[in-house]
């Protein structure tokens, strides 16, 4: 893409209304423009970030057996009147009255719709078990929306919904999620702890939250050191095998949000302690009946008796990840992009448009990097050299690739990495070829 011809409305000024670093720097980053409170359009750049996160977690749900479906944003107020929480889910709903007259809802979230679909479909334990998953936007009208998209109203969501004979098997798919969050999250480059939940208005009796540490998160965590240190992705679990061995080698560290946390009752001593602050990026429940019992999604067993099944949610706040990332991820002057979720692998600047040398030089690596099917972002604009630093920096793709008439004098261009800072002069083919083994 070239920036000269690329939407990317970049701002110099901070904007006064952004109390945290990742609002301030995807408004200044040209990504969200705001709507009204709480509500936001993701501008091209913004949008290409939801879309990598999206697409991680689509496939880590994937390959976790869930399949993907879709239900509708709007949803008939009768069927929470039948699940009993019409009433109960209070101010935050926004309720919504069609030309008919008829009560209509913006979901907050989709349990109710999904056992409606699953009662009127499945009628035997052999259908069962079933992860279905929807990745769609949610309203919930919050009192006070704020950060940007990190407490939104509106917020795109994924939540999938499991269907289990009983409480054993139901427990099962509560821990397929468990590990495939913890690997969903470490493949955003981020590390999010798992702590014992509240279930709020979702109902239940078992939950976790998915909290990744950041200085500026709404919620004060305590983890022992040991949980900080591990890394999902290299071990490498096997969803087949003792789900309930790996999930207690998780739960049994202490994680506590500050709300559960009690220091009489820490067993973990001060120094294996750590204390900061979070944002919750996931949560899991499992709720058996709750669902199930008043709304009849029941199953018939081999004796011919019908049993209501046991079910479980599992959210991840697919919007609030870009900000959770960037809040774990930037430093003065910009975004610092993990590698997976970077809107471009790579900014590549022309440090002087309209000269030949430079055009030419600048060109064949844009050409190169395409053909490789490397993502990237050409700024080909006439501007000054400061000007197109600083947006990179503050965009904060993963690799800047710079191309200037000294440089190219000694066949030299220079190959900078956003997130140590370390900058090199190579070799167009060597930058070429780091670029690309290190992005595909
Ligand atoms: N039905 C369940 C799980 S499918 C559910 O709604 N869970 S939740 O309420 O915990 O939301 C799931 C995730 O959505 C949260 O962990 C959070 O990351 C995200 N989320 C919740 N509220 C907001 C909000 N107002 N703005 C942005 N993201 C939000």
């Amino acid at each position: 893409m070239r920036l000269s011809r690329y939407f990317l409305p970049t701002m110099k000024e901070t904007p006064a209304e952004a109390q945290i670093a990742s609002h301030r720097l995807m408004l200044r980053a040209g990504m969200i423009r705001q709507s009204s409170a709480g509500i936001y359009s993701w501008l091209p750049l913004g949008f290409r970030v939801l879309k990598n996160i999206e697409r991680i977690v689509r496939e880590e749900m994937d390959a976790a057996g869930a399949q993907e479906l879709l239900m509708p944003t709007i949803q008939p107020a009768d069927l929470w009147r039948e699940s009993g929480r019409y009433d109960a889910y209070g101010p935050e709903m926004l309720r919504i009255r069609d030309r008919h007259d008829r009560e209509m809802l913006y979901g907050p979230t989709n349990e109710d719709q999904i056992t409606e679909i699953f009662r009127d479909s499945v009628r035997s334990y052999r259908d069962l078990p079933k992860n279905l998953y929807h990745i769609q936007w949610k309203f919930r009208d919050e009192v006070r929306p704020r950060f940007g998209i990190m407490r939104g109203r509106e917020f795109y969501m994924k939540d999938a919904y499991s269907f289990d004979l009983d409480f054993e098997a139901s427990k099962r798919s509560y821990n397929i999620m468990f590990v495939t969050y913890l690997r969903t999250f470490a493949r955003m480059g981020i590390r999010a702890i798992p702590m014992v939940a509240d279930t709020g208005p979702i109902g239940g009796d078992m939950s976790h939250e998915f909290i990744v540490l950041a200085d500026t998160g709404e919620t004060g965590v305590f983890a022992e050191q040991a949980l900080l240190d591990r890394d999902p992705i290299a071990e490498d679990i096997d969803l087949d095998g003792d789900l309930d061995a790996v999930v207690r080698s998780w739960t049994s560290r202490y994680a506590a949000t500050d709300e559960k946390h009690d220091p009489a009752q820490c067993p973990v001593d001060e120094g294996q302690l750590v204390q900061a602050r979070g944002i919750e990026v996931g949560q899991i429940f499992y709720f058996g009946t709750t669902y199930s019992e008043p709304m009849n999604c029941l199953v018939t067993l081999p004796d011919g008796t019908r049993v209501p099944i046991h079910g479980g949610s599992y959210g991840i706040g697919v919007s609030r990840l870009v900000g959770a990332i960037i809040e774990a991820s930037h430093d003065d002057a910009g975004i610092i992009w993990p590698d997976a979720v970077a809107p471009f692998s790579v900014g590549l600047i022309n440090l002087k448009t309209g000269s030949p040398e430079c055009d030419a030089a600048a060109e064949d690596l844009y050409n190169q990097l395409n053909d490789a099917g490397v993502e990237v972002l050409y700024d080909d604009r006439e501007e000054r050299a400061g000007v197109k630093f600083a947006e990179m920096d503050l965009i904060g793709l993963p690799w800047q690739l710079t191309v200037g008439p000294r440089g190219l004098k000694n066949n030299v261009v220079e190959l900078k990495r956003r997130a140590t800072g370390d900058s090199r002069e190579v070799a167009p083919d060597t930058a070429l070829a780091e670029i690309i083994d290190s992005a595909l």
